[in-house]
């Protein structure tokens, strides 16, 4: 019998060696996968455009729509568009603040008049006609790039009125 006892423990330390490793490996298996580069699950950025100043030198404005169809809020922390300098959020009366959110399930608009986005030191290749890039950079670190059209500042003001008369 006292072969059998020596045969007994080696093997009841192996087993529960086995089940601890199983545990530790069952915790966490997909920590890296889940961060992709650009884009933020269950939001979309689109109609950026970005209107250039009236007067050179002075700021000019972006606007986009980002719809929200998560169930959770989104912050946007800020947002930049290349070939430009700074940029701020601004509210409808030109207030910069430090985030803009948008509830769960929603559009929220970045539009003339409304919530906006301030644009400084736009660069002078910045052309209206053309395209340049807009990033939403969310409160979390999320990124999402998307084109922006480059529109000159009187085709939004004017909105459907004619053309200013010719000399
Ligand atoms: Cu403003």
């Amino acid at each position: 019998m006292t072969k059998a006892r020596h045969f007994a423990l080696p093997l009841l330390i192996a087993v529960a060696t086995v089940s601890l490793a199983a545990c530790k490996g069952a915790d966490k298996p997909e920590t890296a996968a889940s961060s992709a580069p650009e884009g933020k699950p269950g939001v979309t950025v689109s109609d950026a455009r970005l209107v250039l100043p009236a007067v050179a030198g002075n700021p000019g404005a972006a606007y986009f729509s980002l719809e929200n169809q998560s169930k959770e809020m989104v912050a946007i922390a800020s947002v930049a568009v290349t070939g430009a300098g700074k940029t701020e959020i601004h509210t409808a009366d030109m207030k910069p603040v430090d985030h803009a959110e948008a509830e769960p399930r929603t559009t929220l608009r970045f539009e003339p008049g409304k919530v906006h986005v301030m644009v400084f030191d736009v660069g002078a290749d910045l052309k209206a006609g053309s395209e340049t890039e807009l990033t939403v950079i969310f409160a979390d670190g999320d990124k999402v790039s998307v084109p922006a059209k480059i529109e000159a500042m009187g085709a939004a003001a004017m909105g459907g009125m004619s053309e200013a008369p010719k000399p």
